[in-house]
């Protein structure tokens, strides 16, 4: 079963008749990006252009570059209205799409790239809304719905395998590029997340910018207790798709909490609208469950395009029992 065979399937059954043609543009962008992500260190593409982005971070050359590739394929379909992008400050606009309606996509095109100065797995996350509604007024306000109005989202994973995960909210399958022929198979149909992992994920290095709760839910999993399976291993990979991708297959909870003290991530460091939410779809999709500690990360409406969250993510048991710690019943 072929990823284009797959969306064309869905599409039969769904009322969405151009989603299918949008999702696929998106994974031909992903062939692109993996083909450039695969020789970045043999075409001088790895260093940094000089530039900050609005996040404050230093822009690296495969940042935009892969940014460029998804603005220009996007436009191609002719079906999407409204564009924000972590490389991009304020949201784009296309202007000739917006009449009909159009689509929202809010996407990173290169999640984790402190990784890939050192071969580390990167990859790129996306999420599909419908327009409020028609013309230029409302295209500002177009990406500031809850997350729940998503219809689509998924990630690329460019690892020792590139994959592409995807929901339209009938659960999530995942495909493997095969480059002899250049399509994506399904290799991970039905993806379910397990009610209990045994793993956590967390920038450990953070433990004393955390709150109370986070530390003491952290040192819960890292203390022992045969009965309940701790303590729990650790893995951190410090890309949010690897991260999440094996959350997903094997359970667990992977998080980045706020910190206190005021700083830059008081509020957390991932991204609501093109991190948090179109990986908390897929992770209920699968099963699971997406929170900030105290709240659906889905029932969020973005007040902000680029606003932060705390994020806790994974095994629907695992988050419920940091949750417990947020809300001081443990
Ligand atoms: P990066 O800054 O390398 O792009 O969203 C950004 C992200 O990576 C996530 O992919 C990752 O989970 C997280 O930040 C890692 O942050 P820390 O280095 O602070 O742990």
């Amino acid at each position: 079963m072929t990823l284009s065979r797959h969306l064309a399937d869905n599409q039969r059954e769904s009322s969405d008749g151009d989603l299918g043609a949008l999702l696929m543009q998106i994974s031909v962008v992903s062939k692109f990006i993996s083909r450039e992500v695969n020789r970045a260190a043999l075409i001088g593409k790895l260093g940094y252009t000089g530039e900050v982005n609005v996040q404050g971070e230093q822009v690296r050359q495969l940042d935009i570059w892969s940014n460029d590739v998804y603005v220009t394929a996007l436009k191609e379909t002719g079906l999407v209205c409204t564009v924000v992008s972590e490389e991009m400050e304020e949201l784009l606009h296309f202007d000739r799409n917006c009449a009909a309606g159009g689509y929202v996509v809010c996407f990173d095109p290169v999640d984790g790239s402190s990784n890939l100065d050192i071969n580390g797995t990167v990859g790129t996350i996306f999420s599909v809304r419908r327009r409020r509604g028609q013309g230029r007024d409302h295209a500002a306000a177009d990406p500031l719905q809850k997350g729940t109005e998503q219809i689509a989202a998924g990630y690329v994973m460019y690892g020792p395998s590139t994959v592409f995960v995807y929901t339209v909210g009938r659960g999530v399958n995942g495909f493997t590029l095969d480059g002899t022929i250049g399509e994506y198979v399904l290799s991970h149909p039905n993806i379910t997340i397990p009610r209990r992992g045994k793993i956590y994920s967390v920038n450990q290095g953070n433990y004393h910018r955390w709150s109370e709760a986070t530390r003491r839910a952290v040192d819960y999993f890292n203390s022992l207790d045969k009965s309940t399976g701790r303590p729990y291993s650790f893995r951190y990979v410090g890309t949010m798709v690897s991260d999440l991708h094996r959350t997903l297959l094997k359970g667990g909870v992977f998080m980045y909490p706020a910190e206190v003290g005021g700083g830059k991530k008081s509020t957390g460091k991932l991204r609501l609208l093109y991190e948090a939410q179109p990986m908390a779809y897929l992770v209920e999709q699968a099963g699971g469950r997406a929170s900030t500690g105290l709240e659906r990360i889905l029932d969020i409406e973005a007040s902000d395009y680029h606003q932060r969250v705390p994020l806790v993510i994974g095994s629907a048991d695992d988050v419920s029992l940091i949750e417990e710690f947020y809300r001081g019943e443990r």
